[in-house]
């Protein structure tokens, strides 16, 4: 398919969904134009409004068709890239690596609410609510169950960087930001999250950008 690709985003320091899908953006290798809309200005439910069917961010664009939530993104993108990894090969490995991603999609609420994504920001100590704690030690023991299981052949939860760790990318950032102790080998893998050449450029950006929601 060669329809021109847009990729509608918020802020890289402020919007975890963005992340999920320009992480998966990046992985296919297509070439792609990015539209930014800084969240949270006066004009930003219109300037979402022109792209997006939900209202929401992020959007991805295939010429006149218009995919929005970030797991139907992910999914549109590993069917355009066919050739890169997406998903792992093997089928318990890819069954589980489903599983979690859907569950990120469509829970953790506490975490989200309490914990929300502020990549150049440091707080230790601060948010630490007992319904984001106890999402975190869901998500750590989840993650600890793919690494352990799967996770053999490489740094990531099944080895290679896949789909599981676009979703969870922006939960890193927030057990990072607000300094929510984990184990070793969780620890482990969010400094390989971090240091994966994608993210660090997004976080590059993050760091860049000049706008600030909420109480800095
Ligand atoms: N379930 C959606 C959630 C998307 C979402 O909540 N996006 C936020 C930014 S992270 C948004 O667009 N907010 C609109 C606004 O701030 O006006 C997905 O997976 O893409």
């Amino acid at each position: 398919m060669s329809d021109p690709i847009a990729l509608v985003i918020g802020n890289r320091n402020y919007s975890s969904w963005s992340v999920r899908a320009w992480l998966a953006m990046k992985h296919s290798g297509l070439a792609f134009e990015e539209i930014f809309i800084p969240l949270d200005l006066p004009d930003t439910k219109a300037a979402i409004a022109k792209h997006s069917p939900s209202g929401l961010v992020p959007v991805l664009k295939v010429g006149d068709n218009i995919v929005w939530e970030s797991m139907a993104i992910i999914e549109t993108l590993a069917e355009l890239a066919p050739d890169m990894k997406f998903w792992p090969e093997d089928f318990a490995a890819r069954a589980m690596a489903k599983s979690v991603s859907a569950q990120m999609h469509a829970g953790f609420f506490r975490l989200r609410r309490d914990m929300p994504m502020d990549l150049r920001n440091n707080l230790p100590g601060q948010n630490h609510t007992e319904g984001a704690l106890g999402d975190a030690a869901k998500i750590t023991a989840l993650w600890t169950a793919c690494l352990e299981r799967f996770g053999g052949t490489g740094p990531y939860l099944f080895g290679d960087w896949s789909a599981a760790d676009m979703m969870y990318a922006p939960v890193v950032g927030r057990l990072r930001t607000f300094g929510v102790p984990t184990n070793d080998i969780c620890e482990n893998y969010m400094d390989a999250v971090l240091a994966h050449p994608d993210m660090a450029a997004w976080m590059v950006g993050a760091k860049a950008e000049p706008y600030v929601i909420g109480n800095p």
